[in-house]
């Protein structure tokens, strides 16, 4: 692997921080979503909050290159008037130079899902007016931390959080609307380009770049009609996101056919416009798992609703009327939560990827979730080494093929707060004990990943 590789671990802030009514905090969508429904959240998490110089501490110790993390919007800016929380701002100074001070390189996502609740209360995504307070907070997160902090992505996932919030409904705020659905994922784009610009005309020493849930698309067979529900999978899952990011166009086929059903009418020729000159640097992939697609065979849609546990073990499938179905291979290897374990999809994902864009690629986020007993000194996760292995191993071998991949995060730094699974499904390398104010164990695969660090992946 090339020299400087950013051999990191990652996490997000509402689900690792906790604190969340400290330092002048506002509520987020999260919060006030999970307390109304009487769900599990993340007020405590894992008291990342406090315990951070620790968590630092032990990302040294571990050999990491790198720490990806977000920037809570709740903690930095108050309200809707734009007024700026000094404490909030604080925090994360705190953050990167204690990074800094340890060695580690600062990868800062400006926003992963925990949107202000002010902003949800007057339209959340499907409003333009949520795109100008974007805008106004990476004014703030550049002047404030530009100098100190090299990598930088706007977003995490907006397809996830678009999908899981306006489409499937299971994430706040809990919609299932189509229009909406095409909306907010044209606003967060728009917001995205805005603040390449910012960025850009900032002249700051860094790159910047966008964070994508990647499904790289596998068809059932060879056919014609195969290929045709695949290019309509890519455009749903990947294109927008990736074609929009990086060559600054929605994918045209795509937008002829939600034309026909769909008021696009919101599009104004200027955003286009500002999309078309604001691409991205580099491109950031999370990869858990493919998509495996066949041809659309009729009747309704039916998503999948993803973080409903585990119980299928590939047998459920996803149809999207007239585009595509999905569908699991029964023969494949499920995690405890029913992710297909596919290390092969990394490899031909990151090839697919790099042969269409040819731009760097970092893989910001994978990983596996497990139900692990953590009383225990020091947890066994046998299973996790091996599904790091084997997916760091397709990132050298596509490295080897001659893909540029520059970084890999593991998801997570420590065990943390699911979106809607609550504690229980843990990812983390250090086990975080509950039980006991959230102390810090590191297992196996720590001690593990250490060895892949310092070595450069020599030991994969
Ligand atoms: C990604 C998100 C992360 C993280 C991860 C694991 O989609 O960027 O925030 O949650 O998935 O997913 P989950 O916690 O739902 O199992």
């Amino acid at each position: 692997m090339r020299e400087n590789f950013l051999w990191g671990t990652a996490t997000a802030s509402y689900q690792c921080e906790g604190g969340w009514d400290e330092g002048g905090r506002v509520p987020s969508l999260w919060d006030t979503y999970l307390h109304n429904n009487q769900l599990e959240n993340g007020n405590v998490a894992s008291d990342h909050y406090h315990q951070y110089k620790e968590d630092i501490r032990l990302m040294k110790e571990g050999g990491h290159k790198s720490y990806r993390f977000s920037l809570a919007w709740p903690r930095l800016i108050k309200n809707l008037e734009g007024e700026i929380n000094p404490e909030g701002v604080q925090f994360y100074h705190n953050i990167i130079d204690e990074c800094l001070t340890n060695g580690i390189e600062p990868f800062v996502t400006i926003f992963h899902w925990d949107l202000p609740q002010y902003l949800e209360d007057i339209g959340g995504w499907t409003s333009r007016r949520v795109v100008t307070a974007y805008e106004e907070l990476a004014k703030l997160v550049f002047s404030e931390y530009g100098e100190k902090v090299t990598y930088w992505t706007t977003f995490n996932e907006p397809r996830y959080y678009v999908f899981s919030g306006y489409k499937i409904g299971n994430y706040p705020p809990g919609v299932n609307d189509t229009q909406k659905t095409i909306e907010a994922s044209f606003y967060m784009m728009l917001a995205n380009a805005k603040a390449i610009k910012i960025y850009k005309d900032m002249n700051l020493k860094g790159e910047i770049g966008i964070v994508h849930s990647y499904a790289p698309i596998f068809g059932v067979d060879d056919s014609l009609e195969t290929k045709i529900a695949m290019r309509n999978a890519d455009n749903y899952f990947n294109n927008w996101i990736l074609d929009t990011a990086i060559k600054g166009e929605l994918p045209i086929d795509m937008l002829t056919r939600l034309n026909d059903k769909y008021d696009l009418s919101f599009i104004q020729t200027q955003d286009l416009q500002d999309m078309k000159e604001n691409t991205v640097d580099f491109i950031g992939l999370n990869y858990y798992a493919r998509a495996l697609i066949r041809p659309y065979s009729g009747g309704e849609t039916v998503l999948r609703i993803n973080n409903s546990g585990s119980s299928a073990k590939g047998t459920s499938k996803v149809v999207v009327k007239n585009w595509f179905e999905q569908v699991w291979d029964p023969n494949s290897e499920f995690t405890e939560w029913d992710t297909e374990i596919f290390p092969q999809g990394l490899y031909e994902g990151i090839l697919m990827a790099h042969k269409k864009y040819g731009i760097p690629i970092y893989v910001t986020e994978n990983g596996v979730a497990d139900y692990e007993d953590v009383s225990v000194e020091q947890v066994n996760d046998e299973k996790r080494i091996a599904f790091l292995n084997d997916h760091i191993d397709a990132i050298i071998r596509a490295v080897e093929a001659g893909a540029d991949v520059r970084g890999y995060y593991i998801w997570s730094t420590m065990d943390l707060y699911s979106w809607k699974n609550g504690c229980e499904k843990r990812y983390g390398l250090v086990a975080i004990d509950w039980e006991d104010n959230c102390k810090r164990k590191p297992k196996n695969s720590y001690y593990w990943y250490k060895k892949v660090c310092e070595s450069n992946g020599e030991m994969i």
